[in-house]
């Protein structure tokens, strides 16, 4: 478990808005005075960062359950050299995407077995203590990030079945664990969506 810091974590499908809202909570808290450590997976430090350049890139494939070990020896560097520190000084950390990413897209979405990625999760030995969901419909992202002038990863280029599993694995994950998971509407302009999130902190751990 987390020391006496807090831990955050922000997931859903691509394009949900996650780097906006993570970014907009993080000076939401910092205005009130609050320590806050922002970062991401895949990434987080320069090992897991040169990880993720591995995973992203579409151009090497990878049997999926090399693509999970590769995300959990990213997770581990990130977690033990900077995730677990910050908590035990106190920090409040958001991460973009954690555990639930690597169930939604590596069990769900591609098929390996949720029982070896529970393991894995095991093995890290850490669970965020609050987790932010945000769902959008489907055309509404696409829209969003059509918006975006951007390039295809290996994710990114998967097939519409692939990423309805997704979909339906988040939600599935979120309903099993309602006490970890506040799911947000990701609708609304960023402003309204970090104002949820801020609400549901408070109610949740009154912080
Ligand atoms: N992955 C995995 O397979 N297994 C794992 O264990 C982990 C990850 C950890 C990481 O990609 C990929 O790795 C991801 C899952 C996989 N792939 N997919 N698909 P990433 O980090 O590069 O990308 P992402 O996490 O999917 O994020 P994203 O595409 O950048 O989307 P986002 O962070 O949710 O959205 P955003 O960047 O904040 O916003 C997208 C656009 O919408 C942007 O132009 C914003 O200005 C706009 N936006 C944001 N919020 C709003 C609101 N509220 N209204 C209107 N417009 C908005």
């Amino acid at each position: 478990m987390p020391g006496q810091g807090f831990f955050i974590t922000l997931e859903g499908g691509e394009g949900a808005g996650k780097s906006t809202a993570a970014a907009g909570l993080a000076e939401a808290l910092r205005a009130e005075g609050q320590v806050v450590l922002l970062t991401r997976e895949p990434g987080g430090t320069k090992g897991a960062e040169a990880i993720r350049a591995l995973l992203m890139n579409q151009e090497l494939p990878l049997d999926p359950l090399a693509q999970t070990m590769l995300h959990f020896a990213a997770r581990i560097d990130h977690v033990n050299r900077v995730i677990r520190p910050a908590l035990a000084r106190g920090v409040i950390v958001i991460c973009d995407r954690f555990h639930d990413s690597t169930m939604a897209y590596q069990a769900y979405g591609q098929g390996v077995p949720q029982a070896d990625i529970a393991a894995l999760i095991q093995l890290t030995g850490i669970m965020p203590n609050l987790t932010f969901l945000l769902q959008l419909h489907e055309n509404e992202a696409k829209n969003r990030l059509a918006a975006r002038a951007s390039g295809t990863d290996r994710y990114e280029a998967m097939d519409a079945a692939f990423f309805a599993r997704v979909r339906e694995g988040f939600a599935a994950i979120a309903r099993a664990e309602p006490e970890r998971f506040a799911v947000i509407n990701a609708s609304p302009a960023p402003a309204v969506v970090v104002a949820s999130m801020r609400q549901a902190l408070r109610a949740r751990a009154g912080r």
